[in-house]
């Protein structure tokens, strides 16, 4: 097992080598070469890369169901704390949303996929008539939850996760009993994740090879316009979003906020993973934003678990990026089902390196957009975990903030003091 920083690093250097080599190719022509474009390009490239797709859609069915039900379970917690634990989820879910909701609004306007149809990563699909909001509700509901797993049914799948982890939860000792195998199957799927994760350097190597070899510099372009919307939704969700919450429902200091937290951020973004960041989050809270232990002990794993904003936020720009790259509109219900899988999803989602992108696998599945097509965003992806990582757990902490004063849990005077001074 090799560290995150050297993991981020073998990446990123994959991604430069990748897209130099792609553009020397494309520049001397060589990608029209018959051995060139059947061997290398459609042959041995193709292969690793595909691998590393295919790696990336294994995980989601067992990730999203056993997180889920675990995250579900968790739950119990909700509702013992009651009040609290409602107030907690609501905002999360809310946040969630709104994140989201920027990330579509602004791809939508600035059409980052746009003039890009031509690259040829994936067929496009034949999007089916989309069904009305009753069937989408309808077909939530799974009548084989084997079945839906089998065939990579997001929605019934989150769905039945959700039954089975509240099942759990009301059947006493053997809901107990088979949680702790739960979690220990969570355990093992994260690792699988970071493992599997192993392979990114090739994959992205060979995906971003050939991406380039075929569109030259033309594609830099719309990459940039995908990596700089990202990064503008992110930044409008944590210094707009976020200190808007703090202020109007809690009257805090969102520059307060920013000076007691900067820190936090700053390790997140380094370890590209919220579980990582949890006992600093948590020691934060505590020490520096005045949050009383009994709530923040809730509030912030629960957090880390079923918070992930940043995540949203680039799951919601990059589906409207490959619809676009497709040459398909997405219809409100199509948006809709966007918003409720990804929200829905990130429930259960565990923060470790990369699994954002399993989620962005599954969100496109759900909406039947061809997964081929995020060949372009896997190089730059290890950059932007970084940087959503950071608004994940920014967001974990303005709610618990949030909640906290609204329950007399958040001692304003070590909110207000000098962060630097507290020991
Ligand atoms: N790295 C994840 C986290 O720790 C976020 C992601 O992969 O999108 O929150």
């Amino acid at each position: 097992e090799i560290s995150n920083s050297k993991l981020t690093r073998n990446i990123l250097i994959a991604m430069v080598l990748g897209l130099v080599l792609g553009i020397i190719v494309n520049q001397l022509g060589w990608q029209e070469e018959p051995l060139v474009r059947h061997q290398i390009l459609g042959g041995l490239l193709k292969m690793v890369g595909d691998i590393f797709i295919s790696s990336l859609k294994l995980l989601v069915v067992p990730l999203v169901f056993v997180s889920l039900v675990c995250g579900t379970a968790a739950m119990d917690d909700v509702r013992k704390l009651g009040k609290i634990g409602l107030k907690t989820v609501s905002l999360y879910l809310l946040t969630t949303c709104i994140a989201i909701s920027i990330a579509m609004a602004l791809a939508f306007v600035f059409k980052p996929g746009v003039g890009l149809e031509s690259i040829d990563s994936g067929s496009a699909v034949a999007v089916e008539e989309a069904p009305t909001i009753c069937q989408v509700i309808t077909n939530m509901f799974p009548t084989n939850p084997v079945k839906a797993m089998a065939e990579g049914n997001m929605l019934q799948i989150i769905v039945f996760s959700i039954l089975f982890g509240l099942a759990m939860v009301v059947s006493g000792e053997p809901g107990q009993r088979v949680l702790k195998l739960f979690e220990d199957l969570n355990e093992i799927v994260l690792k699988l994740v970071t493992v599997l994760m192993l392979i990114a350097p090739y994959g992205v190597f060979a995906k971003i090879t050939v991406v380039f070899a075929n569109e030259g510099l033309g594609a830099i372009a719309q990459l940039g316009m995908y990596f700089g919307l990202v990064i503008l939704a992110l930044i409008v969700h944590a210094l707009v979003v976020y200190p808007s919450l703090l202020k109007l429902l809690s009257g805090l200091s969102p520059i307060q906020f920013l000076k007691n937290f900067y820190k936090v951020q700053i390790f997140a973004f380094s370890t590209a993973s919220s579980n990582a960041t949890l006992p600093v989050t948590l020691e934060t809270a505590e020490k520096k934003l005045g949050v009383k232990n009994s709530t923040a002990s809730f509030t912030v794993p629960l957090g880390a678990t079923i918070n992930m904003d940043g995540t949203a936020i680039m799951q919601g720009v990059a589906t409207v990026f490959i619809a676009q790259l497709s040459g398909i509109d997405l219809s409100v219900g199509q948006i809709l089902m966007v918003i409720v899988t990804a929200t829905l999803a990130s429930i259960g989602t565990a923060g470790v390196p990369g699994v954002g992108l399993v989620m962005l696998t599954m969100v496109l599945n759900q909406v039947g957009l061809p997964i081929e097509k995020i060949s372009l965003i896997v190089g730059i992806d290890r950059i932007l975990d970084m940087l959503r990582t950071a608004v994940n757990v920014t967001g974990d902490a303005a709610v618990t903030c949030i909640v906290a004063k609204s329950e007399g849990q958040l001692d304003e005077e070590v909110y207000d003091s000098d962060p630097d001074a507290v020991s």
